[in-house]
């Protein structure tokens, strides 16, 4: 089972779309283990961005990513890193997939609305950086082994 943390960026917020991302993972099928809504400090974004230290956009994404308030999500479920991409869609909201969220809601690469982890080990470790244990939910849903081939 992999994990990936899902992040509604300050413009996702303010557009009033984390219903929508909310609906769009849950129809996918994954299963919610954590969410909090909050202001990111500078110190958590440049430890979340710490890849992109040094590349020309990396200001402007700090500065973005502190702006306004974010709703934090974990997510889990077979493949779920590769499905949570797939539903947001590619990095540029103009290469997107039509259908997925960054297609139908954006157009440009510095407002594209959502993070999401990039590989499982991404996945892990962001999760990690974002949530202490406490705040994460183990369960069982109902509905598991209708949608998780090995749900046991
Ligand atoms: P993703 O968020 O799809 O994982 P990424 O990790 O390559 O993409 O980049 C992180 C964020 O940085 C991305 O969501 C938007 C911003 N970004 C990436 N490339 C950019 C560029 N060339 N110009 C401006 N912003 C960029
Ligand atoms: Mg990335």
């Amino acid at each position: 089972m992999e994990r990936s943390l899902v992040l509604v960026k300050p413009d996702g917020v303010q557009r009033g779309l984390v219903g929508e991302v909310f609906s769009r993972l849950e129809r996918r099928g994954l299963r919610l283990v954590g969410a909090k809504f909050l202001e990111v400090s500078k110190d958590l974004a440049k430890k979340h961005y710490a890849e992109h230290e040094g590349k020309p956009f990396y200001d402007g994404l700090i500065k973005y990513i502190t702006s306004s308030p974010v709703m934090a999500m974990a997510w889990e479920g077979p493949n779920a890193v590769a499905a949570i991409r797939q539903t947001m869609g590619s990095t540029r909201p103009t290469e997107a997939a039509p259908g997925s969220l960054r297609h139908d809601f954006g157009l440009e690469v510095g407002r594209n609305l959502t993070h999401a982890s990039d590989a499982p080990e991404t996945g892990e470790r962001e999760v990690k950086l974002w949530f202490d244990s406490d705040e994460l939910v183990e369960w069982e849903r109902a509905i598991d082994r209708w949608v998780f081939e090995d749900s046991d």
